[in-house]
């Protein structure tokens, strides 16, 4: 089948300039995002999972996008990064604030600082409060903000550990986040009961913690009162995000003969111009029912029958 992909990157976009996806960690209810500037493919990944890694390198690398930078929100204490996986697979940044004194980071990012894809650019705001180092980015024309877990859809973040501070938080969320214009849409960092966005003028007038007529001190004395359980992955993702998700010892997935990828529907794959080249050293094996191996769709030549109900 003929495609170009920047055919296919414009379609995914919808015919907006803008190419925008959320993505989803079922495992701890953390959302990914992607942002690519169509016009030229230049893209950011925003709170990847170390899990997720394949998924979101065969979506990168099918639409053709070509990564500037994998940005954290904050050193997660749920769940690892993907960023050093997919900085590792595709040369891309690493960008988080430099309030977390991680290591691998290469973008380190203050208040005020931009990061630009193509023709676009995400601002970073500085809304510490979850962790000492929290960032918010907005979007060049704010149209959407990524709150990471400074801000949740009726929630936010906890403030018990890694540095947390509720009146802190309380700034940051006022100050920073709902100061943006009300149609400002809110892409939070988790949500764990499906919700996947919401918008300045919603999180105002509803948000359980400071919405409506709460004020300071009501927030701080919800928010120091949550008693929930630390994350049970903690003791694991602290330190391993304080490397940016880097393993301690290298890990090689990948099969030494050939280079497998994973597409986005998540099959193992190798390019067909690859195969045609290494025709020689493999046996191709055809699972197809033989009425399709004898069929009108013919078969590859030499290659093995051998149908998968039988395989
Ligand atoms: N049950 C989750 C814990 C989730 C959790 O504590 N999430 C943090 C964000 S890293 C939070 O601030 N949660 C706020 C909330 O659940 O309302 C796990 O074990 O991973
Ligand atoms: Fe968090």
């Amino acid at each position: 089948m003929e495609f170009s992909i920047a055919r296919v990157l414009a379609a995914a976009a919808g015919g907006s300039a803008l190419l925008f996806r959320q993505l989803f960690d079922a495992d701890t209810g953390t959302y990914t995002y992607l942002l690519a500037d169509v016009a030229n493919g230049q893209g950011v990944l925003v709170d990847p999972v170390f899990e997720q890694h394949p998924r979101d390198l065969s979506l990168i690398q099918e639409l053709g996008i070509t990564l500037v930078a994998s940005l954290d929100t904050h050193a997660h204490a749920d769940h690892i990064t993907g960023s050093w996986l997919i900085h590792e697979a595709t040369g891309c940044a690493i960008g988080l604030a430099a309030a977390a004194r991680a290591e691998n980071v290469n973008l380190s990012l203050q208040h005020s600082d931009q990061v630009a894809f193509g023709n676009r650019n995400l601002e970073v705001r500085a809304t510490p409060g979850h962790t000492d180092g929290c960032l918010t980015y907005v979007l060049d024309d704010q149209s959407m903000a990524f709150t990471g877990d400074a801000l949740l859809v009726r929630g936010c973040g906890r403030c018990d550990f890694q540095q947390g501070n509720a009146h802190t938080l309380y700034r940051s969320i006022t100050e920073q986040i709902l100061s943006l214009p009300d149609h400002c849409l809110l892409y939070p960092g988790h949500d764990y009961t499906g919700r996947t966005v919401s918008s300045v003028a919603e999180e105002r007038a509803f948000n359980a913690r400071l919405g409506g007529q709460a004020n300071e001190r009501d927030f701080v004395g919800f928010t120091q009162n949550m008693k929930l359980p630390h994350p049970h992955r903690i003791a694991q993702a602290l330190p391993a995000n304080l490397r940016s998700g880097k393993p301690r010892e290298q890990q090689d997935a990948a099969p030494a003969w050939g280079p497998v990828q994973r597409s986005f529907a998540g099959l193992p794959e190798l390019a067909p111009s690859w195969v045609a080249e290494h025709r020689n050293e493999l046996t191709l094996l055809d699972v197809r029912s033989s009425d399709e191996f004898d069929g009108p769709d013919g078969r590859l030549p030499e290659s093995l029958l051998i149908p998968l109900p039988e395989l």
